[in-house]
């Protein structure tokens, strides 16, 4: 057999540990709506589940799972945390039918986590709380709740650790049977919900060492929190607080341990800078990195457009007609990239959305991809990513040399484009390879073909029941087409190889 390069190893080993290695890209599976739709939410969500398959989606944020006051139903005010039937969204068991349909396609769910502060058993007194079970967990009074506290005036815990929030009573999280409590509560979400990971909602209001503690006694397989700082400009409009605004992401990730994320308001802010005011400067930092989050500390940093508070409620909404050039922005960069429900099935850009995502996975596109900027000024932004691809956001067309002879325009929309890379060293090794390929197999000039997809940008043959080839830019469903005793045996840009009973299994053993 033909000398399999390292290049090829690595490739099988990516064909096989998926999981290590696939980029994660969030979707935000509700919006402000979600919780009065007909019918409930979670029955509607499931019938998107091939919809979110198709674009890669890898994790999806759902809204808080628990009981909520009833003048909130979004979920936000929760009071029997234990109690899920209650939810406004559906009952437990539609809650569990959702994430085990997500999970079979291999999507991971993601918890609204409320814990900063709690809502109050109703017509009672203002400061008990029931948690929804029949025995005492998470039943509590005054004392679990922060002194001072003007949502409870008997509150005789220790002073909050962060910011109030001024609807409801404000929980001590000093207090070690509120951690016990609370850590239980969560683990029961993963083990009996089936919960991944979490979305720390309202993270400014309480001390990153809390949320370090939930952490390691949650364990979570993904986790995001929201830390919103609001993002501001100088007095003349000119000069947002970039370099300010990312630190403090920067400095409550490290205080929560350096595991979980946090959405990256600063690189929102930025886009907002961008298409709101023309300031294409501010997408470079004084490094020449990107000036969000995503140029500090990308593997922490949690990209997204909008979301139910920033567009459903039109508190922070992303500049009117430059949403889709914001998320080729995040689809493209280092980060984890997210994309919101609204944008996705109501707003038309599913398809450049799926395109988007594609892009990334088939790229490899990673948290921690590397971004050079090569334009970032008057209308214009061009920066290379990871040397494979080239993308350009912006009204300006004066790219002049910009654009590498070895780059290709390959995909454009309205003020944005990508241009990939042209494999330009020679065809020897390969030629080789198939050449070999040939002979080992026996391949003749009478040998049998049986097609078995020509149609949509893929040819898939088989070839004397031996091998198979694909050929073409789509990978669609190519999977479902390759018999289980065919193994992955080759592939380069746009083509592939399958061997029957290969030993590509035993190669990635050898790593
Ligand atoms: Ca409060
Ligand atoms: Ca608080």
């Amino acid at each position: 057999m033909a000398t399999v390069s390292f290049l090829s190893l690595l490739r099988l080993y990516l064909f096989f540990f998926p999981t290590l290695t696939t980029p994660a890209v969030l979707f935000q599976g509700f919006n402000w709506a979600s919780s009065s739709k007909e019918g409930g939410w979670y029955n509607w969500l499931i019938t998107k589940v091939p919809d979110l398959a198709s674009a890669g989606i890898t994790h999806v944020w759902l809204p808080p799972p628990s009981h909520s006051l009833a003048q909130h139903p979004q979920g936000y005010i929760p009071g029997r945390l234990y109690d899920l039937d209650a939810s406004r969204y559906g009952n437990k068991e539609q809650l569990k039918t959702l994430i085990k349909a997500l999970n079979d396609k291999g999507i991971k769910c993601i918890a609204d986590i409320v814990i900063n502060h709690r809502g109050p058993v109703e017509n009672g007194r203002s400061c008990n709380f029931e948690g929804g079970t029949a025995d005492g967990r998470l039943d509590w009074g005054p004392s679990f709740i922060c002194k001072g506290d003007a949502n409870c005036s008997d509150a005789t815990g220790n002073p909050d650790t962060g910011v109030d929030f001024p609807l409801a009573p404000d929980v001590d999280h000093l207090n070690p049977t509120v951690q016990k409590d609370l850590s239980e509560w969560m683990n029961w979400l993963k083990t009996e919900i089936g919960f991944d990971g979490w979305r720390f909602d309202m993270a400014t209001g309480y001390s990153p060492s809390i949320t370090k503690i939930y952490m390691a006694n949650t364990s979570p397989g993904f986790a995001v929190g929201e830390y919103w700082r609001d993002f501001t400009y100088s007095p003349d409009g000119k000069t947002p607080n970039t370099d300010e605004h990312r630190n403090q992401l920067v400095q409550w990730v490290q205080g929560a341990g350096g595991v979980v994320t946090a959405f990256d308001i600063t690189t929102k802010g930025v886009l907002h800078a961008v298409f709101q005011a023309g300031l294409w400067s501010k997408l470079k930092d004084s490094n020449g990195n990107p000036s969000g989050m995503i140029g500090v500390l990308p593997q922490n940093a949690v990209t997204f457009i909008d979301n139910h508070d920033t567009e459903s409620q039109k508190i922070w909404p992303f500049p009117s007609g430059k949403v889709m050039r914001g998320y080729v922005y995040i689809l493209t960069h280092p980060g984890n990239p997210s994309i919101f429900y609204d944008h996705f099935f109501d707003w038309g850009l599913k398809d450049e959305l799926i395109y988007f995502s594609t892009l990334r996975r088939n790229k490899g596109i990673s948290a921690t991809s590397k971004v050079k900027i090569m334009a970032a000024d008057s209308g214009l932004y061009v920066a290379m990513i990871d040397e494979k691809i080239i993308v350009k956001i912006g009204p300006n067309g004066g790219l002049g040399n910009l654009i590498p002879a070895d780059y290709k325009l390959a995909h454009s929309g309205e003020d944005y484009a990508f241009y990939d890379h042209l494999f330009s060293w020679g065809l020897k090794e390969e030629l080789i390879y198939f050449s070999t390929l040939r002979r080992n197999k026996g391949i003749s000039a009478t040998s049998k073909v049986k097609i078995l997809a020509a149609d949509s940008g893929r040819y898939v043959a088989m070839i004397d029941e031996k091998i198979i080839v694909k050929i073409g830019p789509s990978g669609g469903g190519v999977e479902n087409l390759i018999p289980p005793n065919f193994q992955l045996a080759h592939d380069g840009l746009d083509y592939a190889v399958w061997e029957k009973n290969g030993n590509g299994y035993l190669l990635v053993c050898d790593l």
